[in-house]
């Protein structure tokens, strides 16, 4: 068979295909792809129905747009929906191969420049709803975006946790968008060539911590010393689907500065730099909130990577995505 009949035949066999429009970026290494049309439509209630609805009705959507073959695990999917709140620009839902996310600082990073890129927002300041709370961000002329995250917090400080064949591990539970366990006391350098080990250990935690009554933690952060001199620390996150977080991850990053504002080792407004596993980096600086609790901005860039329609040919057994 000639590529001239094969390539018309492939043509002829995607006809009844459904499409769903997305714009890829990625945001210091780690993947965002915004649904532009072809999504669910979620309605009009409040955000957490609409999440809860996404999960209970349109889970499908999320698979298809997540899992192999249209997308693959490290991905973070962020939906667009009609704010409730009129100030903002737009609401999102951000899912992941697991479920659904409260908020995803690189996710937001990658949602600004998309939006910019489709030449729908300039430079400014641009507010967006979540089912966690409004964002803030602002989208600077040389490209940077600064997101100013919900009121971060640390719950928990100094637990020791028991995992099995490892020993006690000594860290902190906060939220920064999304639950973390927080932890230097690991014993493994923060480095590509030690992945898999590191995917393993956060693994063996997050099981501990959730052995330990904690279920509700969803990511695992371990925290070593930079590599670049600018750096002040250097992570490596653990999403809720087993993927490691390709960039410094802007939710953990605003957990850790909850953490390090409750301890006094960061004042209001100074500049904490973290790198990320492969070694790109956020900036974050926060400022105190009447209850105690902080309010972080995280600052980083984002690159758009693909405009694409995805296919979901009905007749394919692997249109709507491979796993659960
Ligand atoms: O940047 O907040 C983040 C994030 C959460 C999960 C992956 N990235």
């Amino acid at each position: 068979m000639d590529c001239k009949v094969s390539t018309n035949m492939a043509l002829l066999q995607v006809g009844p295909a459904q499409k769903i429009r997305v714009i890829d970026s990625h945001t210091a290494g780690e993947p965002t792809r915004v649904v532009l049309d072809g999504g669910p439509d979620l309605g009009s209630g409040t955000f957490t129905q609409r999440r809860a609805l996404f999960s209970a009705r349109y889970d499908h959507y999320r698979r298809a747009i997540i899992q192999e073959p249209h997308g693959h695990q490290a991905m973070v999917g962020a939906l667009l929906v009609e704010p409730t709140d009129c100030s903002c620009l737009t609401g999102v839902i951000f899912f992941n191969n697991v479920g659904y996310l409260g908020m995803c600082g690189h996710g937001t990073i990658g949602l600004v420049k998309t939006l910019q890129y489709l030449g729908r927002i300039g430079p400014g300041q641009h507010r967006i709803e979540t089912p966690v709370g409004v964002i803030t961000t602002w989208l600077d002329t040389d490209g940077q975006v600064t997101v100013t995250n919900v009121p971060s917090y640390r719950t928990d400080k100094d637990l020791s946790i028991q995992v099995p064949g490892v020993g006690t591990i000594v860290g902190d539970i906060a939220w920064g968008g999304n639950w973390f366990f927080i932890t230097s006391d690991h014993g493994l350098d923060l480095d590509m060539t030690k992945i898999d080990e590191l995917i393993a250990l956060a693994h063996m935690i997050r099981d501990s911590v959730h052995a330990q009554g904690f279920r509700h933690v969803d990511h695992i952060e371990l925290i070593g010393p930079a590599a670049n001199p600018n750096a002040q620390g250097r992570s490596f996150v653990l999403c809720p689907g087993g993927a490691y977080d390709r960039c410094p991850c802007g939710t953990g990053l605003s957990a850790k500065l909850a953490c390090l504002a409750a301890d006094g080792q960061l004042a209001e407004g100074q500049p904490w730099i973290q790198e990320g596993i492969l070694g790109s980096c956020f900036r974050g600086t926060y400022r105190w909130l009447e209850n105690g609790q902080i309010l972080p901005s995280i600052t980083g860039t984002a690159y758009i990577t693909a405009e694409a329609t995805l296919l979901l040919d009905q007749s394919d057994p692997f249109c709507w995505g491979i796993g659960q």
